[in-house]
């Protein structure tokens, strides 16, 4: 029985209420209904279309993924090539470009010619063809004349839309864009593919160019991808406007998403200022770019200057310095640090990345060394981007040259000789020297007078390394029976110097119990735990006498870390040490350490801070925080309460606002606060 005009109507009712929810979600980031109403409508739509298969259509919003792989890609002629673009690497090859489009426009070279300018998406570049407002065909750029046809994966894409919104579009209408893997949804699938054991990918750009060249759309439909359009090719039967930028404008309007940060802006001047501020907030951005591109806005000078070469004459990528570059291994070795743990790192032929010459880059531990399997001798990609230390991403395969070295775990601590263990279910393998050893002792003392520690001003980690050298200290508590004749003999320490580091060790003495215990080094426990056990205990001996269950009753604290807090106090060793410290005059006024409030602005919520503050440093807030309840942490998690986002915020900014985790500016934290 053919379906009924109620049918009918409900059909297209229902469509036209997805398109346009999918047009506030996905094109102006600001849905208007929640997830649970969306999928509803859905459902519904999914019953009418199963009862009433003839009202099925190509473009119906339930028909994005086919249920058939192909069996090959098809070959796609591009009837307007797809251009590439010519690159600048710094400002003189910008500026030569500018010279060059206002020379061939006859203007003048300081005027305020306008650039639409845009960042350079890492991406997949791909051509979308609509015909009378439908999804036709959908294709790679491939060699800019002929690309793959990927109709089927690009359909799954939710962001591309399968009938084109509004109204005006012209009868035929080729549009083109950047196919990407937002960074966080390229985490999360890297870590599922860790966890069923399959193939990771290096990059985001790799995810989704590996994700389009999928047979079984089914497969690229479970990749999360994106889409931020950039350009027209083909367009027939229709007008559009007569610059770049408005041409996005009306993009957007028909359904398609643009990359938000796009900017009309004139002359050298305007493109420097862009690449700035795209430049600093390049990590924040939650997906990758590797410059900016600048186009000449008016399509009439566009069409005036023309092309060279598949690339156009008018249009100019500014790249930013490589995140990614390859170098060979000269060595891997092992470093040893404050809780003995055995780190790899390579060792590698210095190479220019993300904006500085590397030479040093870790492995992580044994696991990562040997899942990447590298070799010295081998060349690999390291990765540096933004202030994360540099890492070996991995080995080049084809690049590995026949005689190459294989590193095995050291038996022995390269540094004191004692055995390296491996603790059960820890990818980490340790020294088990302890402060036998020379590296855990100078790390353990780097640590014991760090800023947030107790604080010697003047005691840098060149200076330890020399008097642990020269056997002078051995544990903190040496560090309180220095005298001056003993200083005055190191390297570049003079009188004065030495007189002024002995004045910060004696000013030191007078601490607080948070800061003795975060000193210390105890395993797992940091600043905040060491905060709670101070205020939970508020003396030092009932923490030393606590039993592991009892120790579970603080806050935060674990199985694990009451373990590692009772093993610590249960070692005559570091009892020893404690007590001469206490001889030698540390102490702390057991006011410092009252039980954290808990009834504070801020009791028991976790927080994140990132960027920069202006009216506090860092460390202000954190105590501040921490005295009104609160815990600082390091990373943006589900359960992190707040983030409190300073200027130029970075990642955590776009995690948290991805995880729906409260963002607070500098100022509401303030308020907070006051409400003490
Ligand atoms: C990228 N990759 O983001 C172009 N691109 O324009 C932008 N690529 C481009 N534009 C003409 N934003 C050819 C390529």
């Amino acid at each position: 029985m053919p379906a009924s005009v109620a049918t009918r109507k409900a059909v297209e009712s229902l469509r036209e209420q997805i398109r346009r929810h999918n047009f506030q979600y996905h094109v102006l980031d600001d849905p208007d209904v929640p997830d649970a109403e969306y999928d509803r409508l859905v459902w519904k739509l999914e019953v009418l279309e199963a009862e009433n298969p003839e009202l099925i259509t190509s473009d119906s919003p339930t028909q994005r993924v086919g249920a058939v792989p192909v069996s090959e890609f098809g070959s796609v002629q591009h009837a307007i090539p797809m251009l590439s673009l010519d690159n600048a690497f710094n400002e003189e090859e910008l500026r030569g470009f500018h010279r060059r489009v206002t020379e061939r426009l006859e203007l003048d070279l300081d005027g305020d010619l306008s650039y639409a300018a845009e960042p350079k998406l890492d991406g997949v570049a791909v051509s979308l063809l609509y015909q009378d407002g439908r999804l036709m065909r959908g294709a790679t750029r491939g060699d800019g004349a002929t690309g793959e046809n990927i109709t089927h994966n690009v359909r799954t894409i939710d962001a591309v839309p399968l009938s084109l919104y509004g109204q005006g579009f012209p009868s035929m209408l080729e549009v083109r864009g950047e196919v990407y893997m937002p960074r966080d949804g390229f985490h999360a699938f890297n870590e599922q593919a860790t966890k069923k054991g399959d193939k990771t990918f290096v990059n985001p750009r790799n995810a989704a160019a590996g994700s389009l060249r999928q047979l079984d759309p089914r497969l690229t439909a479970e990749r999360p991808l994106d889409i931020y359009v950039y350009s027209v090719g083909q367009v027939v039967g229709g007008s559009l406007p007569d610059c770049h930028s408005e041409i996005l404008d009306q993009l957007q309007e028909w359904g398609f998403r643009v990359c938000p940060e796009r900017k009309r802006v004139d002359g050298i001047d305007g493109c420097l200022a862009f690449y700035e501020d795209i430049g600093t907030r390049r990590v924040s951005l939650g997906y990758d770019i590797d410059g900016v591109v600048y186009k000449v806005d008016r399509l009439a000078y566009q069409r005036k200057l023309g092309l060279v070469s598949r690339a156009p004459r008018w249009a100019i990528a500014h790249k930013f310095p490589a995140e990614e570059e390859l170098t060979v291994v000269r060595d891997i070795e092992f470093q040893v640090g404050r809780t003995g743990a055995v780190t790899p790192v390579a060792r590698l032929e210095p190479v220019f990345v993300g904006g500085v010459t590397v030479s040093n880059a870790t492995l992580h531990n044994m696991d990562e060394l040997h899942r990447k399997d590298v070799r010295i001798g081998d060349t690999v990609i390291v990765r540096r981007a933004g202030d994360v230390i540099p890492e070996v991403v991995k080995v080049v395969a084809d690049r590995r040259p026949k005689r190459t070295r294989i590193v095995k775990v050291p038996a022995n601590c390269p540094v004191c000789g004692s055995e390296v263990v491996r603790e059960e279910d820890e990818a980490v393998v340790r020294c088990a020297g302890g402060l036998f050893c020379v590296a855990q002792r100078e790390e353990a003392l780097k640590h014991f007078v760090s800023r947030r520690a107790m604080d010697i001003d003047g005691l840098g980690g060149k200076l330890i390394e020399q008097l642990v050298a020269m056997d002078r200290i051995t544990s903190p508590a040496d560090l309180f029976s220095l005298d001056k004749d003993q200083l005055i003999v190191m390297e570049r320490m003079g009188e004065k110097s030495a007189d002024n580091l002995l004045d910060s060790i004696e000013k030191s003495k007078q601490t607080t119990l948070s800061r003795f215990l975060y000193g210390l080094g105890i395993r797992e426990v940091g600043e905040a735990t060491a905060g709670s056990l101070a205020g939970h205990y508020g003396k030092l001996t009932a923490i030393v006498e606590a039993d592991e269950e009892s120790l579970q009753a603080v806050p935060d604290v674990g199985p694990i870390v009451a373990t590692r807090i009772h093993q610590f106090f249960g070692k005559k060793y570091n009892l020893e040490v404690i007590q001469r410290l206490i001889d030698s005059g540390v102490s702390w006024s057991e006011s410092d350490s009252v039980p954290v409030s808990r009834d504070g602005a801020l009791a028991g919520k976790s927080i994140v801070l990132t960027g920069a503050l202006s009216g506090m440093t860092r460390n202000e807030a954190k105590d501040r925080i921490q005295a009104a309840g609160g815990k600082v942490t390091g990373s943006v998690s589900r359960k992190t309460d707040f983030l409190v986002a300073g200027d130029k915020a970075g990642s955590k900014l776009t995690r948290a606002q991805n995880l729906g985790v409260e963002v607070l500016d500098e100022h509401e934290l303030q308020n907070l606060l006051a409400d003490q």
